[in-house]
C-alpha cells in the first residue's frame, strides 16, 4: 500500500519535472538542456516526495500547485550536486552513474545551469502561489532551508574544515546544515501547503529533523559497505577518505544504531501528526 504510494509519488513529481525547462529558442537551448541535464538524471526524488507525502499527510491536495513546490526542492537540490561537484568543491566525474554536468556542459555553464535551478525553484514557487501569505511561507521555509541558515552553511563549513580532524559535534553540525536543513524544509513546506495546524507542524519538524539525521548517516554507512537501502537506490557521495563520517568517528556498529534511533525518533515524532502519516512511516523506515 504505501510501496505503491512512494511509486506513485514519485512518478508523478518526475512526470512534472519533464514537462519543465523546455528550450524556447536556439539562444537558451544549452542552458536548459544543462539544466535538465541534471534534474532528469534519475535521482530518488526524496525531498519533493516529502512535500507531496506531508501535504498529503494533512489533508492537502495533490494538485498542480503542490507538484510545482515539490518541483522547486528537487530544482535546489540539482543546483547544489552541480555545484557541489564542480572543480572548485568536491571536483567529481561522476554523478549518479553519468558524467557531471561540468563534465558535459563546462564549468561556466554548470555554474549557470545551478545558477538557473536555484533561481527558478523560487519562480516556480511564486507562480504556483501567487500573490499569498501561503508563497511567502514556502518561500522563506525553502530559503531558510537551502540558504546560508541551512544547506549553504552547512557547505561553507565543510569547506573550512577539509583536511582537518573535526569532532563529532563538528560533523553533526555540517550535517545537520548541509543536509538536514533542505529535508527538514520539504517536511515543513508540505505541512504549509497542506493547511498544518501548529501540532501537526510541530510533528513534522521533528520527523523532518530526524529523518535528516536517519539519512546522512545511512548515507556514509553505505559508501562504506554498499548499495542497499537509502530508498533502493544509493548513488554514492563525498567517500572522499579524508573527511569525517558516522563509520570514521564512531564505528559501523555504533553509526547503524545512532541510524536506527534516528528513524525511530522520526517514527515517534509523527504520533502528534493530525492526520495520515503512514506513508511518511514508510519512508522514515526505507532510510535504514
Ligand atoms: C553546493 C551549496 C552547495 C551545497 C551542496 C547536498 C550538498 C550540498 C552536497 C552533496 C554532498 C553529498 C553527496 C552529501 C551526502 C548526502 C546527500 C545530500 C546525498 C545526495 O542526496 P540524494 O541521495 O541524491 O537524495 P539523489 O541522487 O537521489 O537525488
Amino acid at each position: 500500500m504505501s510501496k505503491a504510494a512512494l511509486a506513485e509519488k514519485t512518478a508523478l513529481i518526475s512526470n512534472h519535472l519533464e514537462g519543465l525547462f523546455q528550450p524556447t529558442d536556439a539562444f537558451n537551448d544549452r542552458l536548459y538542456e544543462a539544466m535538465r541535464y541534471s534534474l532528469l538524471a534519475g535521482g530518488k526524488r526524496l525531498r519533493p516526495v516529502l512535500v507531496l507525502a506531508a501535504c498529503e499527510a494533512v489533508g492537502g491536495h495533490l494538485d498542480e500547485k503542490a507538484l510545482d513546490v515539490a518541483a522547486a526542492i528537487e530544482c535546489i537540490h540539482t543546483y547544489s550536486l552541480i555545484h557541489d561537484d564542480l572543480p572548485g568543491m568536491d571536483d567529481d566525474d561522476l554523478r549518479r552513474g553519468k558524467p557531471t554536468n561540468h563534465v558535459v556542459y563546462g564549468v561556466g555553464m554548470a555554474i549557470l545551469a545551478g545558477d538557473g535551478l536555484l533561481t527558478e525553484a523560487f519562480s516556480l514557487i511564486a507562480k504556483a502561489c501567487g500573490d499569498t501569505p501561503l508563497a511567502a511561507a514556502v518561500m522563506r521555509e525553502l530559503a531558510e532551508g537551502a540558504g546560508i541558515r541551512g544547506m549553504v552553511a552547512g557547505q561553507g563549513q565543510d569547506l573550512l574544515s577539509e583536511g582537518k580532524r573535526i569532532d563529532l559535534d563538528h560533523m553533526q553540525w555540517i550535517h545537520r546544515h548541509k543536509t538536514g536543513a533542505l529535508i527538514l524544509a520539504a517536511c515543513r513546506m508540505g505541512g504549509l501547503l497542506g493547511g498544518a495546524d501548529e501540532k501537526s507542524m510541530a510533528a513534522l519538524t521533528g520527523y523532518g529533523q530526524a529523518l535528516g539525521l536517519a539519512f546522512q548517516i545511512t548515507d556514509d554507512i553505505l559508501d562504506v559497505v554498499g548499495d542497499e537501502a537509502l530508498m533502493g537506490k544509493h548513488t554514492g557521495s563525498d567517500a572522499k577518505s579524508e573527511k569525517a563520517t558516522y563509520p570514521t568517528l564512531l564505528g559501523l556498529d555504533q553509526s547503524r544504531a545512532l541510524a536506527e534511533e534516528a528513524v525511530n525518533d522520526a517514527l515517534a515524532a509523527l504520533g502528534d501528526l493530525q492526520g495520515d502519516g503512514s506513508l511518511l512511516m514508510y519512508i522514515a523506515s526505507r532510510i535504514l
